[in-house]
């Protein structure tokens, strides 16, 4: 083999987010970009020779490119094998699914989630670690600082790879094995859940919509939905990966999937209605008549686990990031499970669920999983809903109302305030983190703050701690502001604003949302003053 090592220089913006590093393409486009952070990667790992790395993207625009020089660099700097999927395609939950399976040395997960796609749009590269999910912060602040100062990188001259063909291949010495993207994701999801019981109720007419917005898991949900569980041919919709996810902004939200809300409020429109981000690992779940927040998705889920075969015997314990509302330490309480409160991100639940402490996690960014792979996995949510809906018989809006008869209700929205001016962003913060500690035992809009700080991690199982997750300003009746600074965002900066208040289980829980939480909001503008720092008038978007 002949490795070639060319001389390169640093980038300084090359820091890892929330979730690995997500540019726009025109950056990525730049000389040794890829080759840059790759190498960066390599450098600040140890023992990987003649192991296997696993490779595989969301599709979009730019995956091909990057993929080809992923191998080539993997292959020269000693990597034994590369598994590969179809096409260059994997979505990030069965990209994890493969690493364990396989037991992988680790993996590069090539997609920027659920921001746009195309040449306008957004790409990234995330390095996941041999349990299957996103290297922790260790590695990621190693790899930054690699990118700082290296000055080479390592490749191999060879053509471009075939990944179109499902086989084995070499490349300079290295083993490159094309799989199937599907098929041992879809074994996963039939070892987890009853297809027998979920088939019945396609069977006896339920009727669901699934939304995959032209990214990658069309092939997964067709594969399962339509093909093994015997929903009708178009459940699925949007369902073949385009570079640019059809012009679309693959976020399954509100705003990006009005549509299928639309739909899913009239009287005739399908019982069910799911849909899930660019690579796969975010979801939405709306019944007829009853948005689910992803908040509380996890804490029904959580409730309601044992009703599907992979988790009959109960689960050990949930995690929820900081910001996600607290519906499902309700539910932690009553079964009697450890809780976990970590900062935004999937890697802070590894450890968790490596120690066998936690078996769900969730986030209110439409993120829910379990111990089954390291990455949130969206088709995995809708699996156990379905799995739900078909042991219950009920709907999901019964479902939904008979929780909060038991537990509670916790009225929660997320304002944020995309694209703006990043000095004045941090300044916002740094000015809020500055009145926090007068803060607790004042009262303000008429609410007495119990608490007030700027939420550090100290993680149970490693000992690790991260500071500065996120302002967090608790009142003493139980409702809470949360604001921080996104980390997955590519132009300027976006301010997040979370807002959550409780309502006992005897309380009232058909208030609308936003007028549910209006006191808070104007409590969250009195103190950041938002709209009139940031010259908006209002959130970009309300989740
Ligand atoms: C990523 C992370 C999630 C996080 C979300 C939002 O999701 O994996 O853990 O909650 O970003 O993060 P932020 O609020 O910093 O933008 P994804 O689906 O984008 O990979």
């Amino acid at each position: 083999m002949t490795v070639k090592t060319i001389k390169t220089t640093p980038y300084p913006d090359q820091k890892p987010g929330t979730s690995g590093l997500r540019k726009r393409v025109a950056v990525y486009q730049q000389p040794n970009y890829v080759e840059n952070y790759i190498q960066a990667i390599f450098d600040s790992l140890e023992g990987f020779e003649g192991k296997t790395l696993v490779i595989g993207g969301d599709g979009r625009y730019y995956n091909d490119v990057a993929i080809q020089k992923a191998i080539r660099i993997a292959a020269a700097n000693g990597f034994g094998k590369v598994l590969v999927g179809q096409g260059g395609l994997l979505s990030t939950p069965a990209a994890s699914n493969i690493i364990r399976h396989y037991e992988a040395f680790g993996g590069l997960v090539l997609s920027a989630s659920h921001n746009p796609g195309g040449p306008q749009g957004d790409f990234g590269i995330k390095y996941n670690v041999s349990n299957g999910g996103p290297a922790p912060e260790k590695i990621t602040d190693a790899v930054f600082a690699r990118t700082k100062v290296i000055d080479s990188y390592k490749t191999v001259d060879t053509p471009d790879i075939d990944l179109g063909t499902i086989g084995t291949q070499s490349v300079e010495g290295m083993t490159v094995e094309v799989i199937d993207p599907v098929k041992d994701y879809a074994a996963l999801m039939q070892s987890l859940f009853d297809f027998d019981a979920i088939r019945g109720l396609f069977a006896s007419g339920f009727r669901m919509t699934y939304d995959a917005m032209h990214a990658v898991t069309g092939p997964y949900a067709t594969a399962i939905l339509e093909d093994m569980l015997g929903a009708p041919a178009g459940t699925v919709v949007n369902g073949t990966p385009s570079p640019s996810f059809g012009d679309g902004h693959p976020d399954p939200n509100l705003v990006y999937c009005k549509d299928m809300f639309d739909l899913l409020m009239t009287a005739d429109g399908p019982d069910f209605g799911a849909a899930s981000d660019g690579d796969g690992d975010r979801n939405l779940i709306i019944g007829k008549n009853r948005f689910v927040t992803p908040s509380d998705s996890l804490a029904l889920l959580a409730a309601n686990a044992h009703l599907a075969p992979g988790y009959s015997k109960g689960i050990a314990g949930i995690a929820r990031s900081m910001p996600t509302s607290a519906a499902a330490d309700r539910v932690a309480e009553k079964l009697g499970i450890e809780m976990h409160e970590t900062p935004t991100g999937w890697k802070f639940f590894g450890n968790l669920l490596d120690a066998g402490r936690v078996t769900i996690c969730g986030e209110e960014s439409a993120g829910t999983g379990s111990d089954h792979v390291r990455e949130k996995d969206g088709l995995w949510a809708v699996l156990l809903w379905l799995n739900i809906l078909a042991v219950r018989k009920q709907g999901v809006d019964e479902i939904v109302q008979e929780h909060w008869r038991s537990y509670g209700r916790n009225y929660y929205t997320r304002h944020d305030y995309e694209e703006v001016d990043a000095a004045t962003a941090n300044q916002l913060m740094d000015d809020l983190r500055v009145k926090l500690p007068e803060m607790a035992g004042t009262a303000i809009g008429g609410k007495r703050v119990a608490y007030a700080d700027d939420f550090t991690y100290h993680d149970p199982v490693d000992g690790s701690i991260s500071a500065k997750q996120g302002v967090r300003i608790g009142f003493e009746d139980g409702s809470r502001i949360v604001l921080r600074l996104s980390g997955t965002g590519t132009v300027g900066a976006t301010l997040r604003v979370y807002l959550e208040r409780y309502e006992p289980a005897d309380g009232r829980h058909d208030l609308d949302t936003q007028e549910a939480l209006k006191p808070l909001i104007e409590i969250a503008e009195e103190l950041a003053k938002i709209q009139s720092r940031t010259g908006r008038s209002g959130p970009s978007v309300i989740t």
